[in-house]
């Protein structure tokens, strides 16, 4: 299987998702402006809309769209339902309430304060945004969204909030989604996702992880410019 990415961006969500599961994955990095893949292929015929992740399958058939590739690749995996609780269930239910929030409520509002374009609603988003963290910090009863069991939406989540401290979050306060962050960093398969995206650790809780030519050129103190 191939997957379609950019360092630190979505895709890593369903990066993790394949480590966690001993999943063999390749992964294949597209130039955002571009569109094209490190090897000249013009990434707009895998996926019109141009943006990352993808999933290409042995058989050439793509899936596009982060939460419904990460429920793929559970069904592709003996061990699955250590990430994702077996159909029919309630846990399972709650897992995708999760990964829908994540990608409607929490992914999208933060892309969206990247993107200048949006400039002059930035702050109403910023506060949106705020308002959901802080609904999701009190949900905390366990280490991970949904007790004591990572799933594939705590995968998803991490990599949402890793972007934190570009878009102005500071997570200390928010200590359940800071600890959360801590907690999922340090699981050897994250962190084998991490290294083979060149993700480095930066300023002092050092939880939240980027390319080292970004922390570079920001300053190891300073806020990274975007990955
Ligand atoms: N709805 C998509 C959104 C994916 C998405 O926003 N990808 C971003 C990276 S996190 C991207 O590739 N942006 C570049 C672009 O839109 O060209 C999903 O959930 O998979």
């Amino acid at each position: 299987m191939k997957l379609y990415m950019h360092p630190a961006a979505c895709s890593l969500s369903p990066h993790i998702v394949c480590r966690e599961l001993g999943l063999e994955i390749e992964l294949i990095e597209v130039d955002r402006k571009t569109h094209r893949t490190n090897s000249g292929d013009d990434y707009l015929a895998i996926n019109g809309n141009g943006y990352v992740p993808a999933l290409m399958l042995d058989d050439g058939s793509v899936l596009t769209e982060g939460p419904a590739i990460v429920q793929l690749l559970v069904e592709r995996s003996p061990e699955g339902s250590r990430l994702f609780p077996k159909a029919g269930t309630y846990a399972r239910s709650q897992v995708q309430s999760y990964l829908n929030f994540v990608t409607s409520e929490l992914h999208k509002p933060m892309a969206m304060l990247f993107n200048s374009a949006y400039e002059g609603a930035h702050a109403g988003i910023h506060e949106l945004v705020c308002k959901r963290l802080d609904w999701l910090n009190s949900r905390f009863a366990g280490a991970y969204l949904t007790g004591n069991n990572f799933t594939i939406a705590d995968a998803y989540l991490f990599v949402c909030l890793n972007w934190s401290p570009w878009i102005k979050f500071d997570l200390t306060r928010w200590p359940a989604l800071h600890g959360f962050m801590a907690r999922v960093g340090a699981r050897p398969k994250v962190r084998e996702a991490l290294q083979e995206e060149d993700l480095e650790a930066f300023e002092a809780d050092g939880i939240f992880f980027a390319p080292q030519s970004y922390i570079d050129s920001a300053g190891r103190s300073g806020t990274p410019v975007r990955p």
